[in-house]
């Protein structure tokens, strides 16, 4: 199985590469912000409870996104491997997927890190809120405070993979394509 993390702050470009890391590996695209936003529109308890953190820019409690998880994983067993996109996004989250995974005979393959300023993030987040209608990409307060979350509670994510020798990172400013480029030679090497 190829089992792939994409890493990154928010607006780094995670969720632009899985698309096109989906198409090429035929693999299923696990995004607990995409899992959230869906509880949000239908109007789940979980959702409405999600809402109000996602909005302050604010991390989901590790329990529900761990959860999220989990079912996926079991509702996906005959997966050629999964790519998570937005998780882990602790160490503790980092620490059930091993265990989530390990308890399925299998591991992560990688993590690849994409490497972005804050000014560029900001930016992005700013022009995709003008017309995503998402409540967090439009205010920069809360962009700033989700860079904050990002540099508190997920970078250590990455020392994590770091020390299991799984870490791999890349320049994520440049165009699309040239970013694709770097992650699909990083996979080759798997
Ligand atoms: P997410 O949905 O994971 O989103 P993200 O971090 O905003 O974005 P991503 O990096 O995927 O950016 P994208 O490719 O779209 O999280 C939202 C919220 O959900 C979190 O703040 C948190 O509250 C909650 N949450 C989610 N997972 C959680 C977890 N595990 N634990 C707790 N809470 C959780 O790119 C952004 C923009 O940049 C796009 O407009 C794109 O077009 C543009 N772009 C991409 N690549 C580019 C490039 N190379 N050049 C120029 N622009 C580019």
């Amino acid at each position: 199985m190829l089992n792939l993390v994409l890493f990154g702050p928010p607006g780094a470009g995670k969720g632009t590469q899985s698309q096109k890391l989906i198409e090429k590996y035929g693999l299923i695209h696990l995004s607990t912000g995409d899992l959230l936003r869906g509880e949000i529109s239908q109007g789940t308890k979980l959702g409405l409870e999600a809402k109000k953190l996602m909005d302050e820019g604010a991390l989901v409690p590790d329990a529900v996104v761990i959860g999220m998880i989990s079912n996926k994983l079991d509702a996906n067993k005959e997966a050629k491997g999964f790519i998570f996109d937005g998780f882990p996004r602790t160490v503790a989250q980092a620490e059930a997927l091993d265990s989530l995974l390990e308890s399925k005979q299998s591991a992560i393959s990688g993590m690849i890190a994409l490497v972005v300023n804050d000014d560029e993030l900001e930016h992005r987040l700013l022009l995709r809120g003008k017309d995503s209608g998402r409540p967090d990409d439009a205010n920069p307060e809360v962009i700033r405070k989700r860079i904050k979350e990002y540099n508190d509670k997920t970078a250590p994510v990455a020392d994590f993979y770091q020390a299991q020798h799984k870490l791999k990172s890349i320049n994520g400013i440049g165009s699309i394509e040239d970013i694709f480029g770097a992650i699909t030679g990083i996979i080759q090497s798997y």
